[in-house]
This record gives C-alpha cells, sequence and structure tokens, in this order.
C-alpha cells in the first residue's frame, strides 16, 4: 500500500517563509563551513580508524592481487596488510641460505604504493618451518634462526612497522609450559629472547611483537606470556607489542574479560595489536562480535590496530565459517557495518546494526531509479531471539523529500528530515526472520543516500 498523505500532510506545514529561510542558512552554512570531507563520518574501515588513531588492516594473498574486485576492495578499505602465508619460513627460505622474497614483495609494494602500513608475519614459528630447519642441531639450528631473521629483516628495513618475531610459543590448555618446536627444544627457553635480541639489531625501527591464539582472555595461557612479557620488559629484553590474534567461534567466543586483558599487557608498556580478526557466524551475532572486538581496543590507549584475517569470506583460512567482513561477492555483511560503526564511522546508506546487543538489523538499499526520484528500502532482521517491535530513522538531505512510503508507519521530526520509521500493525519477527519498508525520495537535484540508523528492537 502506498501513503501519501502524511508525508504530503507535513510538507504543507513547514512551507512558511520562516522555515523556508532557515533551511536555505543551514545549507549554506553546510556548504562554506564544511569541506567535503569533514562533513561526513569518514566511510571506510581505513579511513575511520585513522579518525581513533588506529590502523584498519587485512591478510592479503599475493595469488589474489590480479582480481578486480579483492583489491578494490583492499584499497578501498584498507590501510594495513599482513602477508597471510608469504613471509613464513617455508616461503622466503625454502632450502638453507636461498632465498626468494618475489611473493612477499609484491604484497609489500602494492602497500608501500598505497600508504598502507605492513605487519610482518613472522619470523620464528613451527610450523611452515621447511624440512631442512627441523633437522639441524642446535648449533647450527642457533645460526640459521639468527641469520633467517637478520636476512628478512634487512631485505625489508624501513618497510615493516610491525614485526610478528615469535608466533605460538605457548602451549594450549592449562601448563602454561612453551609449545614443543625444534627451537625450543634445541634451545631452550633463551631462543625467544635471543629472536627478540637479533630482531632488534637488524631493524631497529620496526616494532617487535610476540603473536599468540587463545591468549585473548586471561586465561593459563595468556598467564605464561604476560610474564614472559614482564620479564622481558624487567631485564630490557627489546619486545613493543604483542599480537592477540583473536579467531573466535561458538565454541570460542570472545571472552568477557577481552579488554582487561589487552589493558593488562598495555599496563605493562607494550603496544598491544589485534592481529588475525575473524569471527565464525552470520548476521547480528557476528555482528555484535565484531563490534565488541573493536569497542575493546578503542577502549585500550595501547591497543594501535586490528587486522582481519581475510576480505572476503570465500578467501578465509576458515571459510566454511564464514567469519570475515566481506561475502563472497564482496558484499558488506552486518559484521562490516559493526565495525564502521564502533570506529564511529558511516557509509551512509549501508545500514548499522546498532549497538552490540541489539536484537535486529537495518540494512538500506536504493531500489528503483526515476530522473527526479528513488526508491530506497530499508530490510530490518530480528537478531538471535524474537523481537515483537522495531523502529529506525531515516535520514534524507535538504532540499531532498520524501514522497511516499509503503509497508511502515513513519513519523517525522521537526526539520522533516528524518522519518522514524515503525511497523505497520504487528511488528512481531521470528529469531533471523526479515522484513521491509520502502519510501520514494524526491531528489530536488541532491542524490545524496538516506542515513538509515541503527535498528532498536524490544
Ligand atoms: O591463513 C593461513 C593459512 O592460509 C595457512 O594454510 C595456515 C598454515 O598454517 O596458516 C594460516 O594462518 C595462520 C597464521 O599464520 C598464524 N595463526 C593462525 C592462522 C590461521 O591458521
Amino acid at each position: 500500500m502506498i501513503k501519501l498523505g502524511v508525508r504530503e500532510a507535513r510538507t504543507k506545514a513547514a512551507r512558511g517563509p520562516l522555515a523556508v529561510a532557515a533551511t536555505a542558512l543551514l545549507t549554506v552554512t553546510a556548504l562554506v563551513a564544511l569541506p567535503q570531507s569533514t562533513a561526513h563520518a569518514a566511510d571506510t574501515l581505513g579511513a575511520a580508524a585513522a579518525g581513533k588513531g588506529r590502523y584498519f588492516g587485512a591478510a592479503v594473498a599475493a595469488n589474489h592481487l590480479g582480481e578486480a574486485q579483492y583489491v578494490n576492495t583492499l584499497n578501498t578499505e584498507f590501510n594495513s596488510v599482513t602477508p597471510e602465508n608469504e613471509m613464513k619460513w617455508d616461503a622466503l627460505e625454502p632450502s638453507r641460505g636461498s632465498f626468494g622474497f618475489g611473493n612477499a614483495d609484491r604484497i609489500v609494494n602494492h602497500a608501500q604504493g598505497r600508504g598502507m602500513s605492513v605487519r610482518g608475519h613472522t619470523l620464528v614459528w613451527h610450523s611452515q618451518l621447511p624440512g631442512w630447519v627441523s633437522g639441524l642441531g642446535a648449533s647450527d639450528l642457533r645460526s640459521a634462526m639468527n641469520n633467517h631473521i637478520n636476512q628478512v629483516m634487512a631485505h625489508y628495513r624501513g618497510k615493516i612497522h610491525s614485526w610478528d618475531v615469535v608466533n605460538e610459543a605457548f602451549q594450549d590448555g592449562n601448563s602454561g609450559a612453551r609449545r614443543s618446536s625444534p627451537f625450543q627444544d634445541r634451545l631452550g627457553n633463551g631462543f625467544i629472547e635471543e629472536a627478540f635480541r637479533t630482531a632488534r639489531a637488524a631493524d631497529p625501527n620496526a616494532k617487535l611483537c610476540y603473536n599468540d591464539y587463545n591468549t585473548d582472555g586471561v586465561n593459563a595461557k595468556s598467564n605464561a606470556v604476560y610474564a614472559m612479557v614482564r620479564d622481558f620488559k624487567s631485564r630490557g629484553v627489546p619486545i613493543d607489542c604483542v599480537g592477540f590474534q583473536s579467531h573466535f567461534n561458538s565454541a570460542s567466543p570472545v571472552p568477557s574479560d577481552y579488554r582487561a586483558n589487552l589493558q593488562r599487557f598495555a599496563d605493562l608498556g607494550v603496544d598491544v595489536q589485534i592481529t588475525e580478526l575473524d569471527i565464525e557466524g552470520s548476521g547480528a551475532a557476528q555482528a555484535t562480535g565484531y563490534g565488541t572486538v573493536v569497542t575493546a581496543c578503542l577502549a585500550v590507549s595501547r591497543c594501535t590496530g586490528i587486522t582481519v584475517w581475510g576480505i572476503p569470506d570465500k578467501y578465509s583460512w576458515r571459510s566454511g565459517g564464514t567469519p570475515l567482513l566481506f561475502d563472497d561477492n564482496y558484499t558488506k555483511k552486518p559484521a562490516y557495518h559493526a565495525v564502521l560503526s564502533a570506529l564511529g564511522g558511516s557509509d551512509g546508506g549501508g545500514g548499522d546494526p546498532g549497538t552490540p546487543g541489539a536484537n535486529c538489523t537495518a540494512t538500506y538499499s536504493r531500489a528503483e531509479v526515476w530522473g527526479d526520484r528513488f526508491n530506497g528500502r530499508v530490510t530490518i532482521t530480528a537478531g538471535s531471539s524474537a523481537i515483537s517491535n522495531w523502529s529506525v530513522n531515516v535520514t534524507v538531505t535538504s532540499p531532498q523529500k520524501v514522497s511516499a512510503t509503503w509497508n511502515g508507519s513513519p513519523s517525522w521530526d521537526s526539520s522533516g528530515n528524518v522519518m522514524t520509521m515503525r511497523p505497520n500493525g504487528n511488528g512481531s519477527l521470528a529469531a533471523g526472520a526479515s522484513t521491509s519498508f520502502g519510501f520514494t525520495v524526491m531528489t530536488n537535484g541532491n542524490t545524496t543516500p538516506p542515513g538509515v540508523s541503527a535498528c532498536t528492537a524490544s
């Protein structure tokens, strides 16, 4: 059903000379006082994060750099990259003393050409280690480790913002012990300290990080890493940052003490970084998890940036869990909007899932377009529990006017630019179910998409 009456009555009431003058004044003030770039909230992840003094990065694979959509999304949304596999030992030094930097260089060159920072991942790790390393005796292994660090860091000196010097050196579970590896087993506990000292000398300007998973909350494993970092700081062993990989799913959700854990490490005098973020799931639940992580990082002043472990779901190391911010067609998921909104950004029409914990999401899409007007549609989706009512604000830009609405019950603020839409009759939606409403915007020469607020449910 198309309703024309409500909007027409309201427009007539506002058409006095004072209202026209006030609208004109507001329009002129906005145009004169605000340059285009600052008139809107940041509308990409990288720009919004930069506004908060952080970077927002993605793990990148060299073999996707020929794909236009992949590269466009990378270039548009991110201002930091981590090579997903290309800087691992097996990729860079497949046989002893013989280094090949081709794929890693492609990623670094791509990033450098666009002003993106690069995280180096990773110098010393038990996995993706070529067979020849595992076969070495202690003294050979020590010199191979130091040579690998020296050669790789020299090659990239001045180009890498932060290096994961040592990755995943602690065991899972409650032991707090070091993980068995060629380095641990032959060189003993001191290998981590030695790697950091070698790394500092090799590139004094790179931030040196220890990186691990299942250390995202306070637990036996993170306590062991914490004790190591505290010991390093007290003895002057060079360490600048700790990476929290943050691979989450329903069996291992974002811990409730995530922020507190980041903060206790920061309080030791190191930066903290979210290094491999991905959260399996979909819709509102996934969006809420992402929002929680971003909000926690922003609450810790030494949390300097966030990297997600891939761009579209289809290229994730666990693609079946659809853990990333873009779907297989590079469409922004509710999780994307949760991240952008938590960073204080807005893409002015992509929708907004609302504050973490809200149990509906609103997603905008433009439908038909004519010379003088366009139709918009907002889809409301209930979260993980049923809702009985919802509301969403749609804001148009003067001199645009909404001339018709359908499948919802609108009301207007005094400016006439903000429409609050509520359900027409029964607003009940089962968990995960969707409905949508529509409206026509007369452009009056301005084609800016409407702003769509978070969905509020009850
Ligand atoms: O995403 C990486 C995947 O393509 C590789 O096959 C895998 C090999 O171990 O490593 C993945 O990345 C890992 C990262 O380097 C360290 N933390 C865990 C990541 C996910 O397994």
